[in-house]
Order: C-alpha cells, then sequence, then structure tokens
C-alpha cells in the first residue's frame, strides 16, 4: 500500500535569510527549503529592490516528523535580530501563516513566547500571500560556497537547490546547524560515497555549535 506523502509549509523570516536557511534545512522532519521575499505589495522585488518585502525561508516539512509549534521554537529562539527592535522591513520578525489552525498556534505561540521572556515581541503574524524565490545565489548559500562538492552531487541547478532534500541538509551541516551525532545518525540515508563523506563530515565536526552566522 503506498500513501502519498502529505506536506505542510512554512514561512518566517528572522533576520538574514542565509542563517536560517541553514538551520531549519538541518532540522529533521524538513524536506525542502527556499530562501526569498515576501510580505510585502511590490510586484518582482529583487534582492536590490526589495520593497516593503522581507528576507523569509519557505520550508516544505512532513508533518509526521515535526509539528508546526516544533518550527516555530525554532524560529523564536533563533533571530539574528528583529524580534524585539525594530529595524529594517529587510529583517523584520514575521510569520505568514497558511492555514487558520497555522495562525492560531502561531498567534498563542507568540503569547507565551512574549510571557516567558517578560517584553514584548514585534513579530507580525499575517496570512501568506506570495512568495517570491531570491536570486540563484541566495540559496543554500552555505552549501554554494562548496563548488566541488556542489559539481559532485550535481546540485547546480536552480531546481536541484531549491527542491533537494540533500541540498538543504548539506547547506546546514556544512554551516554547522547539526551535530556531530545527528550527521553520523543521518548519513546512511544521504548515499554519499566515502569522499564526499569525509568532505563534509570535517565541516560539521569544524562548526558544530558555532553558531549560524550571516
Ligand atoms: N550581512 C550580509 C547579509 C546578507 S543577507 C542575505 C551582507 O551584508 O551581505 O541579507
Amino acid at each position: 500500500q503506498i500513501e502519498k506523502l502529505v506536506t505542510k509549509r512554512a514561512t518566517f523570516g528572522m533576520g538574514c535569510f542565509w542563517a536560517c536557511d541553514a538551520l531549519f534545512g538541518a532540522t529533521p522532519g524538513v524536506l525542502r527549503t527556499r530562501v526569498g521575499y515576501a510580505g510585502g505589495t511590490l510586484d518582482s522585488p529583487t534582492y536590490r529592490n526589495l520593497g516593503d518585502h522581507t528576507e523569509v525561508i519557505d520550508i516544505d516539512y512532513n508533518p509526521e516528523v515535526i509539528g508546526y509549534q516544533e518550527l516555530l521554537n525554532l524560529f523564536w529562539n533563533n533571530h539574528e535580530y528583529g524580534l524585539t527592535t525594530r529595524i529594517k522591513r529587510q529583517y523584520m520578525s514575521l510569520v505568514l501563516w497558511h492555514d487558520e489552525e497555522d495562525r492560531l498556534t502561531a498567534e498563542q505561540s507568540r503569547e507565551k513566547e512574549q510571557r516567558k521572556r517578560g517584553e514584548p515581541l514585534i513579530t507580525e503574524i499575517k496570512r501568506f500571500e506570495r512568495f517570491y524565490p531570491a536570486e540563484k545565489y541566495h540559496q543554500k548559500y552555505r552549501l554554494q560556497a562548496h563548488p566541488w562538492l556542489v559539481e559532485k552531487l550535481r546540485l547546480k541547478t536552480s531546481e536541484e537547490l531549491l527542491g533537494s532534500t540533500l541540498a538543504a541538509k548539506l547547506n546546514g551541516y556544512l554551516a554547522g546547524a547539526a551535530s556531530v551525532g545527528q550527521f553520523e545518525q543521518e548519513l546512511p540515508s544521504l548515499g554519499l560515497n566515502e569522499e564526499t563523506t569525509e568532505y563534509v563530515r570535517k565541516y560539521v565536526v569544524e562548526n558544530q555549535g558555532n553558531g549560524l552566522y550571516c
């Protein structure tokens, strides 16, 4: 019996999108990530001309492995800036929900987080409307810094960079978003050979726990 995997989508603005691409990419249950612009009204924004849009991470995930609340916990705890202080709209704290249930979860979660922290959070919670993927060079930014690996694993095209679960995970591993333990546990399912395994492992060991940066 073949059951079709029902995937869900989540979209967050939490600062520069390179860092949260790595964070969510390495999170078990996340299937695909894309960085881009959303939340505003300007048609066809670009990195140089964002208009009123915000840098966001757009995630496809398997709800049987990870829930929206868990994604929200990662969201609250990994803002580079903008959770309590207003800076530019490019980096504002933003939850774009995709269904009514997620709207409720997000609003309740913000309440709880605010009580816990004892200071007002400026996160906006709005209906998702439209996502504009960012330029190719922003996608899996940490992974693309390793052209040898990208070439070896054939992850060069936009389609592969945006659509591949492996690309999402590698982008996180290389940035130090996973522990060595998690990496070793997931390794058998990644389909890497000895050479690419050694290459990635070195960065996982070096970078684990370094904190994500932009
Ligand atoms: N600090 C980075 C931010 C890039 S980001 C995609 C830079 O100045 O290039 O917003």
